[in-house]
């Protein structure tokens, strides 16, 4: 009898599911393979950021206006180099790029798209707090050639993968193909992701509530009564809650999915449509945390259902255990 090895690397699990699909062509895995080496290359510059000139800025401003950390560009041209020429892409998109990510005509034709954020939380580099990498693929809507904006605007329901790198105490890769959710973390004494999370499942309520109180007299009052809800002392076991927040997305929603709760980014009077970005981070977070027996919605809709009208759409994002989603609904609902 073959029994399952002490270990279980990412490679080989991934291998493992691709068997369970008989007319897998091994494109799919191709990609996920490709996001696998580009974690471990930023991972390498990550991991040694304060000992080379890696850290601070660039002399650029992105398209967002936000300053470009030197380990954000470093990862975007990371991510780019090692998936372009993959030839399983029609399309690559950046929370980098304004546009689309032109792929050479000689290594297009894959069918699927890729759409990253190659560094979220860079406001944390310089202070060796928690950041991470978001992915999402998508299969292609249109017949061939170049991947358009149609292939990119779908629902995050279609999302055939997604995941995140986390940059933390260890550095762990968690993604989803639809098949729940299995986090990997890397043992750099080998270079390996090694299955150490199997089926993550999120408990169904949680006492920690994620959120930038800073904005708080920006928000809604809806926002604002519910946040006072949950630092009642009222009895009832899970409160108080706890607050905690890190400023990076990835670290907030990895510590709700395996701890319970919720992180939240309300729509307030500086951002009012929101400032978190549906295709690069609402929408891959959405897919993993729902895969986890997670709730994700703008409080009122569930994130994946919803329609993008563009790549750099903001949406207000409540995301984590059901009971406390649920629960923050009804208060924007005015139900509470
Ligand atoms: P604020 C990081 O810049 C980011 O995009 C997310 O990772 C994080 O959750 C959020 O913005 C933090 O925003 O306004 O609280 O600094």
């Amino acid at each position: 009898m073959i029994t399952k090895p002490k270990f279980m690397t990412l490679e080989r699990f991934i291998r493992e599911q691709e068997e369970s699909f008989p007319k897998a062509t091994g494109e799919f895995t191709a990609v996920l393979f490709g996001m696998t080496l580009a974690a471990k290359l930023v991972w390498r510059e990550v991991s040694k950021a304060g000992l080379v000139n890696i850290l601070g800025t660039t002399e650029q401003i992105n398209f967002t206006g936000d300053i470009l950390k030197k380990l954000d560009l470093f990862a975007d041209e990371t991510l780019y180099k090692t998936m372009y020429y993959s030839g399983h892409l029609c399309a690559m998109a950046s929370e980098e790029s304004k546009g689309l990510i032109q792929i050479p005509d000689k290594y297009i034709g894959g069918k699927y798209v890729l759409i990253y954020d190659p560094l979220d939380g860079s406001s944390n580099i310089d202070a060796n707090i928690t950041i991470g990498t978001i992915f999402s693929m998508f299969k292609r809507v249109t017949d061939s050639g170049h991947g358009t904006l149609e292939d990119c605007l779908q629902p995050g329901y279609r999302q055939v993968a997604a995941g995140y790198i986390i940059y933390g105490t260890s550095t762990m890769f968690v993604y989803t193909t639809g098949q729940g959710v299995h986090g990997f973390t890397l043992d750099p004494s080998v270079g390996e992701f090694l299955l150490s999370h199997e089926n993550i499942r999120i408990p169904q309520r949680g006492k920690t509530y994620s959120v930038n109180e800073g904005n708080f007299n920006l928000w809604d009052d809806r926002i604002k009564k519910y946040i006072q809800y949950l630092k009642e002392i009222n009895g009832k076991p899970d409160h108080p809650h706890s607050l905690r927040y890190i400023g990076t997305m990835v670290g907030d929603i990895h510590r709700t999915l395996l701890y319970g709760g919720i992180f939240m980014y309300p729509a307030d009077k500086k951002n009012p449509n929101g400032k978190l970005r549906l295709m690069y981070e609402c929408n891959p977070m959405a897919f993993v945390v729902e895969q986890a027996g997670g709730k994700a919605s703008n409080g009122f809709q569930r994130i994946l259902d919803i329609k993008p009208t563009s790549l750099h759409q903001q949406i207000p994002i409540f995301i984590g255990s059901p009971v406390n989603v649920t629960l923050c609904e009804e208060f924007l609902s005015g139900k509470r």
